[in-house]
């Protein structure tokens, strides 16, 4: 187990690292964009899956700081790919998105990183709305005009709603990998993958499917009419070096 004492000093410490997921274009399969997950290195428990803290983090209100560490640790690894730099997400708790100055704080790192803000986007699930909508939207708002992106993480899992989709202002939607799931299990899954996508495209948002594991998935989500693949049938997780080498 992981305690709050040892998590609290390697964020101070800066000890955690992020791998990044490339992310294909589903037609292509070709390396288009990439999504940040942090990882934690320990010195006798080896590396460290956010599974394995992110709960604890959450609880004991450790997820601001360890955010604030992973959209630096981000900044810094766009810097590092230069010209070759995609598009990257950034998963962002609701703790920290709502924390007051949030958005000043943001700009700040994002202008001192020299970043382009349109590399960047924000992966919110709709936990960022239940304390207070309004307020949610605004903090949604005030990211956009910064030139950010936004995406909408999880889809179709929790409390998601289509009533959502139409009121937030979002540039992305992230289908969850158990729709793919339900690919593989009946006929009607790919039905509502389509019509998902379409709606979604109505509304103007790039669509990513995540957990695409087989060819035949591939196929399925490509057909459904998916804009972006993000899955072990193509990539893992990689560290920032293994990442930078699958740069086209
Ligand atoms: O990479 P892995 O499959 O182990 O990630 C497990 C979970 O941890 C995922 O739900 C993912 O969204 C979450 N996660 C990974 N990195 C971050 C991060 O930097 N911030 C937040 N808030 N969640 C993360
Ligand atoms: O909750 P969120 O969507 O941020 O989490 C993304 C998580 O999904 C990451 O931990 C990543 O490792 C995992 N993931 C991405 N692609 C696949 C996949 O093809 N199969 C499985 N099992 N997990 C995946
Ligand atoms: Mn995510
Ligand atoms: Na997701």
């Amino acid at each position: 187990i992981v305690l709050e004492a040892e998590l609290k000093r390697a964020i101070e410490d800066r000890e955690l690292v992020v791998y990044l997921q490339p992310q294909v274009d589903a037609n292509s399969g070709t390396l288009v964009g990439s999504e940040a997950l942090v990882r934690w290195p320990h010195p006798e428990r080896g590396m460290v899956s956010p599974g394995a803290f992110i709960p604890l983090a959450e609880e004991v209100g450790l997820m601001p700081e360890l955010g604030d560490l992973v959209i630096s640790l981000v900044l810094e690894a766009l810097q590092g790919m230069g010209d070759k730099a995609v598009p990257t997400s950034i998963n962002i708790s609701s703790d920290h998105f709502l924390r007051s100055g949030f958005v000043t704080y943001f700009q700040r790192q994002l202008e001192e990183s020299g970043v382009a803000p349109h590399l960047v986007k924000l992966e919110l699930t709709e936990s960022v709305l239940i304390a207070n909508k309004e307020h949610g939207i605004k903090v949604m708002q005030a990211l956009r005009d910064l030139g950010v992106k936004l995406s909408l993480d999880d889809f179709g899992t929790g409390y998601s709603s289509l009533s959502y989709l139409l009121e937030l202002p979002l540039d992305q939607l992230k289908i969850d990998k158990q729709f793919v799931d339900a690919l593989d299990r009946d006929q009607r899954s790919s039905s509502v993958m389509k019509h998902v996508i379409s709606l979604a495209h109505e509304l103007e948002l790039e669509v990513v499917v995540e957990g695409v594991e087989t060819q035949e998935q591939w196929q399925r989500v490509a057909a459904a009419g998916a804009d972006l693949i993000q899955g072990f049938y193509f990539f893992r997780p990689l560290p920032l070096a293994e990442f930078q080498q699958q740069l086209p």
